[in-house]
């Protein structure tokens, strides 16, 4: 029996506004609305503690790669659980889950990158990643180079380290962040920055921004850029095809290390196993977390190349988490790990569900309310904009329009998560062609309500 059973909705809430403190959430005005409280899910479906059945077009948090209720995860994790529950890799032991998980990543992972430094979290990985590259430099004689570069509206995690990666206002408004050593570049974001450009030249002039930036610090004071393939919390901003090859010319040019934070685009959320795979980059460090367990179990980590691993291991690297490697975690990666590559789900992705998105979701742009409708692989967004020929913002506060249209699509039982005005889903990738077809219905008639409410409201105005 579980509380869910025994409780009713509204003590779950009221005991959940009372003492639980929500990430990324102002605690008080939910805490009065009441959380939806989630009880139970199955492949891509979530149900609530009222018995409603909500389609997750999230994956969780951009996580449940193979989708919900897969017994063999549970099975898994409850065999380690008996035999180590846990170990600790830090003082001369290791264990067969961390040792094996690290081998498979370097199967899995392409080029040269064959070492892992496990974590606990996306963030956390992150945060290792700076301490790393810049022992890196400091190793090669080179200690001068610190500097990370990153972009405006990255999102690399909500540690100190993490957030300051990351480009977003509203983290860097609160707690003192950036931490010194980072810079931050504009982003790729076509539609909403490109004005007049067209996308191939706007990718280029944003690429160049990072040469710009090298050659204003000057290259020996550079370490690192950090980026993902496709941004996923700055709201699926997916990059000119322009945009990635010129980067790549670019580190190659100043030997800057490249970082790809993979960790909503690997493990098959592009179709290929890693993002840098789909883009044809060759990253020296791919953070990883999210998908390599399926978000069944936290675990996250640095797949690092062996130039960068072999000079790290010349010295004691002071650096490490209790939960490093944890090893039921790591045990249940590998069953995720396995379970992704037996049932071929990442091909299916590949050849046959992304295709269908990109058909179905692209047809949702003849919608008045959609600038554009854009995906790859399982991510896909709609800009909803007032003024579809002008790409105009609307009148209102950005964010808005975003979360009415999130409210109905809540009530209709789908997740789509808004970031600004824009609508974003990443769902699981196990999800079939028909319940695609299930997600754009609910879609289709978010729209039609967020038209119809911003147009009694007096709210379909651009910004001047
Ligand atoms: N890098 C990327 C690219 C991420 O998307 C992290 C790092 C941090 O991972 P952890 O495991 O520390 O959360 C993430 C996490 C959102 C949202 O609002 C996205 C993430 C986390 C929380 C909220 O879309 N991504």
């Amino acid at each position: 029996m579980t509380l869910t059973n025994v409780l009713p909705t509204a003590e779950l809430q009221a005991l959940d506004a009372a003492h639980h403190m929500h990430p990324f959430t102002a605690n008080g005005a939910l805490g009065k609305k009441g959380a939806r409280i989630i009880t139970r899910a199955k492949g891509v479906r979530l149900t609530d503690s009222d018995g409603a059945e909500l389609i997750d077009g999230m994956a969780g948090l951009w996580c449940v790669n193979i989708g919900y209720g897969r017994e063999e995860l549970a099975e898994a994790a409850a065999r380690q659980m008996r035999e180590l529950p846990y170990y600790n890799t830090f003082f001369q032991t290791s264990h067969v889950p961390a040792l094996t998980l690290a081998a498979k990543l370097a199967e899995l992972a392409p080029g040269d990158l064959n070492h892992v430094f496990f974590a606990g979290s996306g963030s956390e990985a992150n945060d290792t990643n700076i301490r790393m590259v810049r022992q890196y430099w400091a190793l090669k004689g080179q200690p001068e180079r610190r500097t990370i570069l990153a972009r405006i509206n990255g999102y690399h995690g909500s540690t100190m380290g993490g957030g300051s990666l990351g480009g977003m206002a509203g983290m860097h408004a609160q707690g003192g962040l950036p931490i010194p050593g980072i810079v931050h570049i504009d982003q790729p974001y076509w539609y909403g920055e490109g004005g007049d450009m067209t996308p191939e030249a706007f990718g280029l002039a944003r690429a160049r921004q990072l040469e710009e930036k090298i050659l204003e610090l000057g290259a020996e004071n550079v370490a690192a850029f950090i980026a993902e393939p496709v941004q996923g919390a700055g709201g699926v901003i997916i990059p000119p095809e322009s945009y990635w090859p010129e980067i790549q010319r670019i580190v190659d040019k100043y030997g800057i290390l490249l970082i790809a934070d993979e960790v909503i685009t690997g493990f098959g959320r592009l179709g290929h196993w890693f993002g840098s795979q789909s883009y044809g980059i060759r990253p020296h460090i791919m953070t990883i977390a999210k998908g390599l367990s399926s978000g069944y179990q936290p675990i996250g980590g640095s797949i690092v190349c062996d130039e960068i691993a072999h000079t790290i291991a010349q010295d004691e690297f002071n650096h490490g988490y209790t939960y490093s490697g944890h090893p039921v975690a790591a045990a249940v990666a590998l069953e995720n790990l396995r379970i992704l590559q037996e049932e071929g789900i990442i091909e299916r992705v590949r050849e046959e569900t992304a295709p269908y998105l990109a058909q179905v979701w692209g047809a949702l742009a003849d919608h008045p309310l959609v600038g554009e409708a854009v995906s790859r692989g399982m991510m896909a967004s709609l800009a909803l904009t007032p003024d579809k020929a002008r790409r105009a913002r609307f009148a209102s506060e950005p964010g808005t329009v975003g979360l009415i249209a999130r409210e109905y699509s809540f009530g209709n039982n789908l997740v789509m998560r808004h970031v600004g005005d824009r609508m974003i889903i990443a769902p699981p990738l196990v999800i079939t062609l028909e319940d695609i077809d299930a997600l754009i219905v609910r879609v289709r008639k978010t729209l039609d309500q967020t038209h119809d409410h911003l147009t009694r409201a007096g709210l379909l105005r651009a910004a001047a």
